[in-house]
């Protein structure tokens, strides 16, 4: 039978949450300590373990089917592969940073500095679109210490706590790209192989909508039950059952995560009581 074949990264910030994201799919597979490739036990699906900045590639060739990458990679690499679902974790952004007591106003203060970067394509791109002039340093790893031992003026790094350009004495001074990891998939998948993407997918979004909502359960007097549901979307409507005690209620639903706090502090402005949250595994609708 046809497998579908997704590249993920071996090691690195990407390795594990690309596993777990399988995982919690109920994709069972030995992971990719000391491994090229592993075979899934339960689901037609083969796992290639494999530098990050070389899945674009191999995904373009068609050597891998699909590919869980960070957008900066994407976007530095212009393969031709198309994403196909984003997957929320990896956030993370790519942003000039330039030495803490320098003044950045606008972009064009860039003009003739020297600046190093992993990243010379979307830098390239993003110089042009500007119309600055600057030289681009290339440097593969540890760029956030180039200004400080006099090898460029600023830098073009990936960000995310900040604490690294912090501790090397620099600003983040314009982002240039934000990212996270997303799926991506070759442009000619067969018809076999895309059902089965269709079907990973399917799983990835019912995971990651489960992680966007909490299960609420509260109990509410009866003459209040209107204001609260109200206060309730749910899927469909809130679930209301009748507690043992006259006059009281069980309100049950499912909240956002976005305005889940605002959602709790109406509830109990409206009299609802014994309120409890509880996390969703899956949610298909
Ligand atoms: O070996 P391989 O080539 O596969 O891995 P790699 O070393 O190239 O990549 P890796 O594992 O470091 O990162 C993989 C992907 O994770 C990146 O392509 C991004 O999509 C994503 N990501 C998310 C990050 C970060 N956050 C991040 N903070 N990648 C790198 N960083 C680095 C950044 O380069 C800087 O050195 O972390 C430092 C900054 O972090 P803060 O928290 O101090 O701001
Ligand atoms: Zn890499």
């Amino acid at each position: 039978m046809n497998k579908l074949r997704i590249a993920i990264q071996k090691s690195g910030r990407l390795h594990e949450d690309s596993i777990r994201i399988l995982k919690e799919c109920g994709i069972e597979f030995n992971n990719g300590i000391n491994k090229l490739k592993s075979e899934a036990f339960n689901f037609p699906l083969e796992v290639l373990f494999l530098r990050d900045d070389d899945i674009p590639q191999y995904v373009e060739d068609g050597v891998a089917d699909i590919g869980i990458i960070g957008e900066n990679v994407l976007a530095e690499k212009n393969k031709k592969v198309k994403i196909v679902n984003s997957l929320g974790f990896g956030k993370c952004r790519l942003s000039i940073a330039v030495p803490k007591a320098k003044e950045f106003n606008s972009p064009s203060i860039l003009n003739g500095m020297k600046i190093a970067t992993s990243y010379p394509n979307i830098l390239g791109n993003y110089l042009k679109e500007n119309g600055i002039k600057a030289e681009i340093h290339e440097i593969s790893g540890s760029v956030e210490i180039a200004p400080g031992i006099g090898l460029a003026d600023a830098i073009c790094d990936l960000v995310s706590s900040g604490s690294t350009l912090f501790m090397n004495g620099l600003r983040e001074a314009q982002v240039i790209l934000k990212s996270q990891a997303v799926l991506v998939s070759g442009n000619n998948l067969s018809n076999e192989k895309q059902e089965i993407l269709n079907r990973l997918v399917f799983r990835m979004n019912a995971v990651k909508k489960a992680k966007h909502n909490k299960y609420i359960l509260l109990n509410a007097p009866n003459d209040k039950l209107d204001e609260i549901i109200k206060v309730l979307p749910g899927m469909k409507s809130p679930t209301v059952l009748p507690l043992a005690e006259e006059g009281w209620s069980s309100v049950h639903s499912v909240v956002n995560e976005d305005d889940f706090w605002e959602i709790i502090e109406n509830l109990k402005a409206n009299g609802a009581e014994g309120i409890l949250v509880i996390p969703i595994e899956k949610m298909i609708v």
